[in-house]
């Protein structure tokens, strides 16, 4: 690296410099005393604008690289930072063993390609010094510390309807502003105050982890206590132990960590940035979580216990934060999946300590690995075999007080010359909450967040026109390498503010609309995980009376960036915009498939399947069944039997599922999907499974004739015959014969609900229910989610005509046995769920059936399953998202058949 560009920031050189529409000026120092209310830095002064393009607070990895873009793109700006110089996260946390957890190979600027050649990183897991001499190296070669105003806190901003700027008020007592405002600053950048009573009456020096003293802290000789057992107390505990004479660790969680084997940069990342650094940073920006890594494909629950410890072995050996986590593709959606981690990592506790008590209490047990941020440590768990080191316990001795001399826990009191608060932050929304910011009608962001952080994007927030923030809530940010995320948002910034000023634009504003969607979004993406569970600052639960939701955007960081990317090219979907006596609202919700139903649908499309109302009838029968091989069995039952039972046209076969509850059991009679043409008495398996198990009733699943082989009513005519024989013989069955029902998918949605209008009109048997899943009611197909919905949710609308044409003729489809949607009469049919899906082509269809239904006088429960297709609910132990509308749908046969 080059001499001069390296070492303390030189204030000195950057005076004079005055960049085109930059909102600073500097002056040399012969033009005299700085004006009052100027700020002075170089001996020199500069004369600050008031008014400006753009405020930014925070001059972290964020705000430098949101300084440069605006400069570069021609806005004025003021950047106002608390502390004295650059590096954000990196210039407060300073205490002893401060590391970055993601390798230095991808936690850098890509922004600026020469930085590669001009800065060479010397470890794997960069320590805080360097990490923050890397930012004032960037600084300096980018004269970046002449936008930046240094030891000015923003006290309030308020946004100015009329105006339309925002108006800053800094700690320094200027006024400031400017057309858009930019928070960028961190997620981690509020230490949360300690819960713990009496921490006023110590009188000993307290350290708070993340406002360490700059001038560091010696503790040789000292007896010291540490409070918290999250990164910054786990990485820091080593390096306190060195020097204490005795060391206390207070662990209320313990955490879930592994060494970081630092050393040289990872030689296989390195080799892969030479070969081809774009490639592989572009890898990293459509990434989960901002690192290039290869996907895992395999489930732990898959592999025997073994062979699951000998791939996390190998994950472990890498000493990369993400790599454990990335092994298996389960563990982050099950339970069971994710104990296969958590075993393996209290193995390795034990390896360690050498005290069975200390090791055990070390041990996290209670919460899934991953949610809470898992550490990365050097001689963590070693420390603990020190003979001056003591862990206590705060969930059996929580502590009582601290003292003038020490800490009172349990039932003993000790003295301390210094105690560490390592109790973390108020992460995601404090620093942000903590600036009074009013935004429209005087609403502050405080009051309109008091129950969870309402954004769109993560980015903006409706109310708040022309505000911004970098990593927001609703984002990925603290999921992801936040070098990638902090990227990715100022681009997107820089490229909104470009596009606002060339369109004409003064203002950009969510809509309420854009913002509900991206809730309930953010909220889907987190259903669908274990974080919920756990107690973690994801979750806002480390600070008292912060509301629980989970905080950061799960989605992965290349799904996300996708989306803001599609916001802005479908014309900044979700926002209005306004200025020079136009408006544009372009309102709607830019991601409504639930997003493992969204990933699986990416991945067939990656896959570039064949269509299969392109194939032959035996094509699409071998392909769906070559697909079905491939799927989750779905939950264990008591008992599967095979057989045959007679049809209308001959034998069928089924296959009776069993509760291994005590009998006899309801019975449910279920005919599957495949549109009349593939499909069988097993291929359903995994729901029936389910049903069967969660319902706690007897299935038989019948096969039916298939099409075109044997076109309508052949199907209709079967399902009839199985339903009565099922019933006349349910008792030799081992079910009850008073509580029977019908049930079917699709096709065999249609047939269950033909079977029932069969049933009342020739006498039997009399039913309990009906549960419909996405059926087919109508040959008409006229209904309008066959044109909404006609492409890209797996069934189409050409397959759905592929169906009709080889089950029934077109003068056939009227018939109810057919179309059940058409009958004359509906009244005296047995109780319905009804289950659609909103990104079905027979979708309206289905509804219009439930409504007819209930128009009919029948007891109906509607379900509509919002952002489901029309396969995702079947999709047993491979779609998460489908696992909430099955238990409805076992709830109504346990209603239906009580
Ligand atoms: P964390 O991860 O929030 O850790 C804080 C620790 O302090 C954690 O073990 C807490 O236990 C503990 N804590 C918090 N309040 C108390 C009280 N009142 N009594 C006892 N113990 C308490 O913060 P870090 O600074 O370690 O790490 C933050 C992030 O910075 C890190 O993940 C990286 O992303 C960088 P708890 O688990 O809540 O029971």
């Amino acid at each position: 690296m080059p001499d001069g560009l390296h070492g303390e920031p030189d204030r000195q050189k950057c005076r004079g410099f005055a960049p085109k529409g930059v909102g600073v000026e500097w002056f040399g120092p012969d033009l005299g005393e700085c004006p009052p209310g100027k700020t002075d830095l170089t001996g020199g002064f500069r004369v600050s604008k008031s008014d400006v393009d753009v405020v930014v607070v925070g001059a972290g990895f964020a705000g430098m690289y949101l300084l440069h873009e605006l400069r570069a793109n021609g806005f004025s700006s003021r950047v106002l930072e608390a502390g004295d110089d650059v590096g954000g996260t990196w210039y407060w946390n300073r205490y002893p063993g401060a590391r970055c957890d993601i390798s230095t190979t991808d936690y850098s600027y890509t922004w600026d390609p020469e930085l590669h050649d001009q800065w060479t990183w010397s470890e794997k897991h960069a320590a805080q010094p360097e990490i923050l001499k890397y930012a004032q190296f960037v600084a300096k070669k980018h004269d970046l510390y002449s936008g930046i105003d240094f030891n000015v806190k923003v006290t309030g901003a308020v946004w100015n309807d009329s105006t339309k700027r925002w108006t800053i008020n800094a700690s320094t007592g200027e006024t400031i502003t400017a057309r858009h405002y930019v928070m960028a600053t961190g997620c981690l950048s509020v230490p949360k105050d300690p819960d713990i009573p009496g921490t006023d009456r110590y009188q000993g020096p307290v350290y708070v982890t993340g406002r360490w003293p700059h001038e560091g802290v010696d503790f040789t000789g000292k007896r010291v206590a540490v409070i918290g057992t999250g990164s910054s107390s786990i990485q820091s505990i080593p390096h306190i132990a060195a020097q204490a004479s005795e060391l206390v660790v207070f662990q209320r969680t313990p955490n879930y960590s592994m060494p970081a084997f630092n050393g040289p940069q990872p030689a296989d990342r390195v080799a892969r940035l030479k070969g081809d650094r774009k490639a592989y940073e572009a890898e990293a920006r459509l990434s989960s979580a901002g690192v290039p890594m290869e996907m895992p494909t395999v489930s732990a629950l898959g592999v025997s216990r073994d062979e699951a410890f000998a791939m996390l072995e190998k994950s472990w050996q890498k000493g990369e934060l993400l790599a454990i986590g990335a092994t298996f593709m389960d563990v982050g959606t099950n339970r069971e999946a994710n104990e296969v981690i958590c075993d393996f990592m209290r193995s390795k506790i034990k390896e360690v300590v050498k005290d069975p008590e200390t090791a055990e209490l070390l041990s996290p047990r209670g919460h899934a690995y991953g949610t809470k941020r898992p550490c990365m440590d050097t001689n963590y768990f070693q420390t603990f075999n020190l003979p001056h080191v003591r862990l206590v316990d705060l969930r059996k001795k929580p502590i009582t007080s601290i003292t003038e001399t020490g800490i009172e826990f349990g039932d003993e009191s000790k003295d301390f010359d210094a105690i560490v608060y390592a109790t973390g932050f108020d992460a995601m929304t404090g620093a942000i909450v903590n600036v009074d910011i009013t935004g429209k009608n005087g609403l502050t962001l405080k009051k309109k967040w008091e129950h969870g952080p309402l954004t769109y994007l993560g980015l903006t927030s409706v109310g708040f026109p022309n505000f911004y923030m970098i990593t927001g809530p609703g984002s990925p940010s603290v999921l992801s390498n936040m070098m990638v995320s902090i990227e990715q948002h100022v681009e997107w910034i820089r490229d909104t503010l470009v596009d606002l000023r060339e369109a004409g634009f003064d203002t950009i504003e969510a809509t309420p609309v854009a913002e509900e969607g991206w809730r309930v979004h953010c909220t889907d993406c987190a259903d669908i995980t274990l974080f919920q569970d756990t107690n973690s600052w994801y979750m806002g639960a480390n600070v008292p009376g912060k509301p629980r939701v989970l905080f950061p955007y799960i989605g992965g960081v290349g799904r996300y960036r996708q989306t803001c990317d599609e916001v802005r090219a479908r014309g900044y979907l979700g926002f209005e915009l306004s200025g020079s006596g136009k408006a544009q609202r372009n309102d709607g919700i830019v991601r409504q498939v639930q997003p493992d139903v969204d990933m699986v649908l990416e991945m067939m499309a990656q896959m570039g399947l064949p269509s299969m109302d392109s194939m032959s009838p035996a094509e699409a029968r071998a392909f769906s069944e070559a697909s079905s091989a491939m799927r989750p069995p779905g939950p264990e039952v008591g008992e599967m039997i095979d057989g045959t039972l007679p049809g209308a046209g001959g034998p069928l076969e089924y296959r009776l599922y069993r509760p291994a509850t005590k009998g006899p059991h309801p019975v449910v009679v279920y005919f599957h999907g495949g549109g009349w043409v593939f499909g069988s008495h097993v291929s359903d398996d995994p729901l029936c499974r389910d049903l069967c198990k969660n319902a706690d009733v007897l299935i038989v699943s019948v096969n039916y004739r298939h099409a075109p082989e044997d076109r309508f009513p052949a199907a209709a005519d079967d399902g009839y015959a199985a339903l009565q024989w099922v019933a006349a013989n349910a008792a030799s069955l081992g079910g009850d014969p008073s509580r029977i029902a019908v049930a079917g998918w699709s096709a065999g949605g249609n047939v269950a609900a033909v079977a029932a209008q069969l049933a009342r009109d020739n006498g039997g048997p009399s039913l309990k229910g009906q549960l419909l899943l996405t059926p087919v009611t109508d040959g008409s197909r006229q209904h309008g989610s066959h044109h909404e919905n006609a492409d890209g949710f797996i069934l189409t609308k050409s397959l759905m005509e592929w169906f009709w044409n080889h089950y029934a003729d077109e003068s056939d489809r009227s018939h109810p046995k057919a179309s059940p949607l058409l009958a004359s009469n509906l009244a005296g049919l047995p109780p319905a769920m009804v289950v659609t899906a909103q990104f079905d082509p027979l979708r309206d269809e289905g509804d219009a059936y439930a409504r007819a239904l209930m128009g009919a006088g029948v007891p109906v429960e509607h379900l509509q399953a919002r952002g489901h297709i029309h396969t995702s609910i079947t999709m047993v132990d491979a779609l998460p998202s489908g696992k909430p509308p099955r238990a409805q749908m076992a709830a109504a046969l346990r209603r239906f058949l009580a």
